[in-house]
């Protein structure tokens, strides 16, 4: 309760910020676009990770405030980078359980003038089961605004692959723990390969999350991946003026 409305407040307080991260195209290593991640500058405890809040709001359902909170700045902030990269949002399953949620997102991308093709959703597969008949419509209709759809933590889920097959995602991210141990563990090295060659078939590209070291790098060039993010390119942070944003403080 009282976390509640100390976020509450400090929505209306503008105390959560977004830092981004790079996603690096391999493989000439130019930067493809941008992941936000939420934080909050609490008054008193600091920078605050998204993993101490995040599963208060999405209990509260406070999350669909906090959510289009987040959306909003993302866009607001992308449309003023000068390399006018891609930037990518999180969706917490509670938001795209709103019945509205397609109808925010439009009336977001109308009010910031963020161009929907540099937009890209990350979702779960979270956001399918359970009871949430109108996630896959949703999903469709968002793409066919040109809103790119991510499927994100992948091969850390039980149904990633029903996922797979029932909607048309433009992106996988593979989840950090396969990247973990992909340098010295033979079964590792084995699944992240298999995956690498479903991306293929499907033509879906895959991001591998949270590359670290520059073994982990080569490995995943060996087997032709198309895209990383993780500390070995850069933490999450906010973009200088040098990095991306015209006429925005870092
Ligand atoms: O940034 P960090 O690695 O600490 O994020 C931890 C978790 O919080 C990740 O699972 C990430 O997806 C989630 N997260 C970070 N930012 C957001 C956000 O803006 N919205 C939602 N729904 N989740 C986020
Ligand atoms: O679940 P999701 O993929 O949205 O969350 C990404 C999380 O992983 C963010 O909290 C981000 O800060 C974190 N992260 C990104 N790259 C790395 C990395 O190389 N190492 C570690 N330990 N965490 C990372
Ligand atoms: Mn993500
Ligand atoms: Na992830």
């Amino acid at each position: 309760r009282r976390m509640i409305d100390e976020m509450r407040h400090a929505i209306a307080n503008d105390e959560f910020e977004l830092h981004y991260q790079a996603q690096v195209r391999l493989p000439d290593e130019e930067i493809d676009g941008y992941e936000a991640l939420v934080r909050w500058r609490h008054p008193t405890r600091g920078l605050v990770a998204p993993n101490d809040f995040i599963p208060a709001a999405e209990q509260t359902g406070l999350i669909v405030r906090l959510g289009e909170w987040i959306l909003r700045t993302a866009c607001t902030e992308a449309s003023r980078w000068a390399n006018a990269l891609p930037v990518a949002v999180n969706i917490s399953p509670v938001q795209l359980a709103d019945p509205h949620f397609v109808s925010k997102v439009k009336e977001t991308l109308r009010t910031t003038g963020m161009d929907p093709s540099r937009l890209e959703l990350e979702v779960t597969e979270s956001c399918f089961i359970g009871d949430n008949p109108w996630a896959n419509p949703a999903l469709q209709e968002l793409k066919s605004l040109g809103i790119a759809i991510s499927m994100d933590d992948f091969g850390t889920g039980y149904s990633s692959l029903a996922m797979l097959n029932s909607f048309p995602f433009d992106k996988i991210k593979l989840d950090k723990s396969l990247i973990d141990q992909v340098h010295a563990n033979p079964k590792a090295k084995s699944i992240v390969r298999a995956v690498m060659s479903l991306g293929d078939a499907l033509d879906v590209p895959i991001l591998a999350e949270g590359v670290e070291i520059v073994e982990q790098l080569d490995y995943l060039r060996a087997e032709g991946c198309s895209l990383v993010q993780g500390y070995y390119y850069g933490k999450p942070g906010r973009l200088t003026v040098a990095d991306a944003s015209a006429g925005e403080p870092s």
